[in-house]
């Protein structure tokens, strides 16, 4: 059992490493800073990618490190959500099964759909009243709440109807956790911000992070 666990950690070892060197010798990465490497980190045994899988948004506080970004086409400043690795304008097709993540390590989120809006530009209101509790039955629309979801969890939403949705956290809003979702055939998700300024190097692999239980 012991063994077997040490070489999975092992095989997972491998896969990013080679994920890694992957990245660095394809071209096929326009735009990711050269500081990529540095997502990779084992924290408390798992292995913490940030780059996301297909079909997946990851959310945090803009502070946390996925930043923010200003987006032109649509006139506003977007924060807090990607579906690669640092804020960006999202887009998936219809009939999505949409996985979204919280990739805060301490911090609850939820997702809500703030409203829908017809073209840009995406006009974010003020003070938007965002429902805490979950609400639309898991498929994305007008009064869409996700619930909250807890440090490293997911949640699934369904993309059904194409638009364009405002979206944002219930807890963080104010603080830019807000982004525009495109639900279409053929939209491609925004350009990437870059991250937020990071106080220190490696502050949060320190000791206190064994969950106990295995809690996520
Ligand atoms: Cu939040």
């Amino acid at each position: 059992m012991l063994l077997r666990s040490a070489s999975l950690v092992a095989a997972v070892a491998a896969l990013a490493v080679s994920a890694c060197t992957g990245s660095n010798h394809t071209s096929g990465s326009p735009g990711l800073p050269p500081m990529a490497t540095r997502s990779f980190a084992l924290d408390g045994g798992q292995l913490v990618a940030r780059a996301l899988p297909p079909r997946t948004i990851g959310e945090e506080l803009p502070s946390e490190g996925v930043g923010s970004v200003h987006s032109a086409p649509w006139g506003a400043v977007v924060g807090g959500f990607t579906q690669m690795r640092y804020a960006q304008v999202l887009a998936f097709p219809p009939g999505t099964i949409l996985h979204v993540r919280n990739l805060s390590k301490t911090t609850a989120h939820t997702l809500d759909v703030v409203e829908a809006i017809a073209k840009a530009p995406a006009r974010f209101p003020q003070s938007p009243s965002l429902a805490v509790a979950a609400a639309g039955h898991g498929v994305l629309g007008k009064g869409y709440a996700s619930g909250i979801i807890q440090p490293g969890k997911s949640i699934t939403v369904k993309l059904l109807k194409p638009g364009i949705y405002l979206i944002g956290c219930a807890f963080h809003y104010s603080l830019g956790m807000r982004d525009v979702l495109i639900v279409r055939k053929g939209a491609k998700p925004g350009p990437q911000g870059t991250p937020a300024p990071q106080p220190t190097a490696t502050p949060s692999t320190a000791p206190s992070s064994s969950p106990p239980g295995g809690g996520w």
